[in-house]
């Protein structure tokens, strides 16, 4: 009551209608004060409010992971002032909204907006923040699976703003207008963030600060993972497992889609064609894989049927505008909603987790959490349904404000529900739908892309925009879910993806077999490259995943942050980087080959095959890196790091420097300790390179093994060596 207390009568009684206004339509929003305030929340980061009434009747932020009060006033001379203006009419339809323009200056390259088509840079386009199930969408689909109203903008000098439209509400991002950021979004009032950074790097990780960073994956989920639509019954699945340990190809992960659920009845196992999962999820277990199992959100609406029924008994649904049951159709037929707005709710739906864990299931895939609703034209529930949202997220309200949050709070459930199932382990969960902040709780994938060479083009900048946006454990289905593609196609999606964060082949219901070797010798020949390449460079990729856990830092990096200033590289597609020291440049045509734009300094190119492989990524290495990678292994846990193997470039001066993190890969005793963190430095003296261990943390005991260095040199010229790790490593550099 304290805040209210300070307001005017006029503001209360606004503030009255407008909170129980479903439609914010009436009365005027425009007759809001507007004199636009801003108060600074973190160091750089200032948040912006149309007014002081604005602030007063603003919902509370869903994306940011705690409330950050005011520290103190904008600083004087901020960079970035917004122009924030409340109307009644932001659609043309009569939806009253906020519009939110900032202005930039020519040179500025624009970047996030979160999951979308096309390519990396975002000057022109314009999106929509309204998940959608979009199977097959186009480049022009203005709104896909997640909804991140954020805009990440790098000045001509290198220097970096950010932007966030603090709303769950649906935000129009236009960015066709040269000079200007333009949110134009629905509903109450809203707050503005600003976070303002000497770099694009300072601004990402700014944005953790406020919307945190992914937690530690389990190791195996780092792996590559094979899925389709679907293996079925649960001897096909274990062929296929089977098939992957015979043909040498290394995987971690197999998935299992909704033909195993009966009826579609979610939480239960169809009998007939997977009678034993426990059984089964043992026999992976036992081939080194690991089983993740998709939960939908809807509920088949029939009496009987013990998860419906406690729903009921519990009333734990959406329900219509009227109070009345709402019910959509989805797979099952007629099916109730969760309204996971509700802590009660995520309690309950956490629990169904127990026993479904118990069956030995590794990880959980979320789909259809949009959520997406067929035979609809809004593909979607209606906007006016209610949700009976705790007061933390701002009280009840209409589908209109919990529709683009729905699947984070689904996956926030989820998680709970695993993590109390196998309290000692590290929870995996992929969501189709997810919100800016929602990375927290669970990884995405590309939703339903096509096997085109557009599709595969755009698996790069996707992945990359959402790592931009908070949410760096991503990555296509490889090979396209939609559509069958051709060998070259599937052989270069395959070299790319293997790259990428989240590494999974997929393909929808009818279309051609997409294994690995579904497209003869050559193909397998080249997917086993390639995935044996993610597998070598597994160390390096776990080290990523550590500082991504850290401190928001994307796994997979457009080639701009190699250097902000540099104009060539604003829009390049193709190329990224792992971490800061790996150039990944990705074949993505059908054309042989492209020409890669390096960034300035040294960059060395080299492989970990014999001879160059036309379907697979070129690489370089910096100079000044290190680079840790291991043995090809057939899953994460096969064998130990053994030996560890140093990629080396040396830098003008003759030195690099690198770190290798490694811990359990599963469970929490990295939180006490049991984590090693190595930084390795290479010098060079004369004609040796001389590899030393510089600094050690953590108690993780890593085994005693061999250490080989790898020094990478200019026109792929290479000298070895090989010692004890730990001790120094001298390396002979022949002229
Ligand atoms: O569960 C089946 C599919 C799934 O394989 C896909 O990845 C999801 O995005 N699911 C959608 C529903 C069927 C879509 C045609």
């Amino acid at each position: 009551m304290t805040k209210i207390g300070r307001l005017s009568a006029r503001s209360l009684a606004l503030l009255l209608v407008l909170v129980f206004s479903p439609s914010f339509a009436a009365p005027s929003q425009a007759a809001l004060s507007q004199a636009v305030t801003g108060e600074q929340i973190a160091p750089g980061v200032v948040r912006f409010w149309a007014g002081a009434d604005a602030k007063a009747f603003a919902l509370p932020s869903i994306s940011l992971q705690r409330a950050f009060p005011a520290t103190g006033p904008a600083p004087a001379g901020f960079a970035v002032e917004p122009m924030i203006e409340l109307v009644d009419d932001i659609t043309g339809e009569g939806t009253a909204g906020q519009r939110t323009v900032i202005e930039y200056a020519p040179g500025t390259s624009l970047y996030g907006t979160g999951e979308v088509p096309g390519q990396l840079l975002r000057n022109g386009r314009r999106n929509v923040t309204w998940n959608t199930d979009a199977y097959g969408y186009g480049n022009d689909a203005p709104s896909l699976y997640q909804s991140h109203p954020w805009v990440l903008a790098v000045r001509a000098d290198g220097s970096s703003f950010g932007v966030l439209a603090d709303t769950t509400y649906r935000v129009e991002c236009d960015l066709r207008e040269t000079g200007r950021i333009v949110f134009n979004a629905e509903g109450r009032p809203h707050a503005v963030i600003v976070i303002e950074g000497a770099t694009p790097q300072d601004v990402v990780k700014g944005l953790a600060t406020l919307t945190g960073t992914i937690a530690m994956p389990p190791k195996w989920a780092i792996g590559y993972h094979q899925c389709r639509y679907s293996y079925y019954p649960q001897s096909r699945g274990l062929e296929i497992a089977q098939e992957f340990r015979k043909r040498r190809i290394p995987a971690d992960v197999l998935w299992h889609y909704i033909d195993y659920i009966d009826g579609f009845r979610t939480f239960t196992f169809e009998p007939e064609g997977f009678p034993d999962p426990a059984g089964h999820n043992a026999t992976l277990h036992e081939m080194g894989f690991k089983a993740i199992w998709m939960i939908n959100p809807g509920v088949k609406a029939e009496e009987g049927y013990w998860i419906y029924d406690e729903g009921e008994a519990g009333d734990h649904w959406v329900k219509r505008a009227d109070g009345s049951p709402y019910r959509g159709e989805v797979w099952p037929g007629m099916c109730a909603f969760p309204d996971f707005t509700r802590a009660e709710t995520r309690e309950w739906w956490a629990g169904l987790y127990k026993d479904f864990m118990a069956t030995g299931i590794d990880g959980v895939w979320n789909d259809m959490n949009e959520p997406a609703i067929f035979n609809v034209a809004s593909k979607t529930m209606p906007e006016d349904n209610l949700h009976r949202a705790d007061s933390e997220l701002g009280g009840p309200g209409p589908h209109a404000r919990f529709h683009n949050v729905y699947g984070k709070l689904m996956v926030e459930a989820s998680r709970e529900g695993i993590m109390a199932a196998n309290p000692d382990k590290r929870p995996f969960v992929l969501s189709r739908a997810n919100f800016i902040g929602g990375h927290r709780y669970a990884a995405t994938w590309s939703g339903d892309n096509v096997a085109s060479w557009d599709h595969l083009e755009w698996s790069v900048p996707m992945t990359l925009n959402l790592g931009l946006s908070g949410n760096p454990f991503n990555g296509p289905d490889i090979g396209g879910f939609a559509g069958n593609g051709d060998a070259e196609m599937f052989a270069r999606w395959m070299g790319v993806g293997a790259m990428l964060p989240f590494a999974r082949g997929h393909t929808g219901k009818g279309n051609i077999d997409k294994e690995p070797w579904s497209f003869g010798a050559d193909v397998e020949a080249s997917c086993r490259r390639a995935i044996e390449r993610r597998y070598m460079l597994m160390p390096f990729f776990y080290t990523l995943f550590r500082e991504a856990s850290i401190n928001g830092m994307p796994v997979a990096r457009p080639l701009f942050f190699a250097d902000p200033v540099d104009p060539a590289l604003r829009s390049e597609d193709d190329a990224f980087l792992l971490g800061s020291d790996l150039i990944v440049a990705a074949r993505l045509t059908p054309e042989a080959d492209r020409a890669v734009v390096l960034p300035n300094g040294i960059w060395n190119a080299f492989d970990f095959n014999d001879g160059e492989d036309i379907n697979l990524p070129r690489l370089f290495l910096r100079g000044g890196a290190i680079v840790p990678t291991g043995p090809v292994t057939q899953h994460v846990d096969e064998k130990p790091l053994d030996p560890l193997t140093l990629l080396v470039a040396l830098d003008e001066n003759g030195s690099a420097e690198g770190v290798l993190y490694e811990d359990a890969g599963e469970g929490y005793r990295y939180r006490e300790g049991e984590y090693s963190l190595r930084t390795y430095r290479a010098e060079r003296r004369g004609d040796r390179v001389v590899v030393s261990l510089a600094a050690s943390e953590g108690d993780f005991a890593t085994p005693d093994r061999e250490l080989r260095v790898r020094v990478i040199g200019p026109d792929r010229r290479e000298w070895l060596g090989a010692g004890r790790d730990g001790a120094d490593v001298a390396v002979e550099m022949m002229r």
